[in-house]
């Protein structure tokens, strides 16, 4: 992430990825601030063993398309919201990259969401992964038919 002042949004990422057992390292690295560690972040990525990289900014929102040009590594941006803005220009920093140096964006501050498709990226490789991607989508999936449910229990009540 660009900034300590990011890490409550990108904590949502690392629970994700704990979630699943995937081994992460959480960092600080910022476009504007170090440029030169980001470039040896970004360059040393392979032989360090990462297989993505996610990369979370706000307001001038450079990083993760910086790094995405110093690795061929698959890099997710979070858009992190801004105080001035709400999130709209980190959102378009880092979406509107130009052709050749793609970035896969989630929504604003949705963090939890770059942790996901992350797993996914991995399970093309990692069978285990898209397993439990499987049965992740069916909690959800019972969790949302549950409080459908529920919500409809708690109507007949009132009108009875
Ligand atoms: C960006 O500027 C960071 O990613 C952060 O979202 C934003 C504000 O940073 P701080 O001023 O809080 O360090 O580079």
């Amino acid at each position: 992430m660009g900034s300590v002042s990011d890490a409550p949004v990108m904590l949502a990422a690392k629970k994700m990825l704990e979630d699943f057992g995937v081994p992460c390292e959480f960092k600080v690295v910022s476009a504007h601030r170090t440029p030169d560690e980001m470039f040896r972040y970004a360059e040393s990525a392979v032989t360090r063993g990462l297989h993505v990289i996610i990369a979370g900014a706000g307001g001038a929102a450079h990083l993760p398309g910086m790094i995405a040009s110093k690795t061929s590594l698959p890099v997710i941006g979070v858009p992190v919201r801004s105080r001035t803005m709400d999130g709209l220009d980190s959102l378009l920093s880092i979406a509107q990259m130009p052709k050749g140096i793609p970035v896969a964006t989630v929504a604003v501050d949705n963090s939890a969401n770059a942790g996901l498709l992350a797993v996914r990226i991995l399970g093309a490789k990692h069978p285990a992964l898209l397993r439990e991607m499987d049965r992740y989508r069916k909690r959800m999936k019972v969790q949302v038919l549950n409080m459908s449910r529920s919500i409809q229990r708690g109507r007949k009540k009132k009108r009875a």
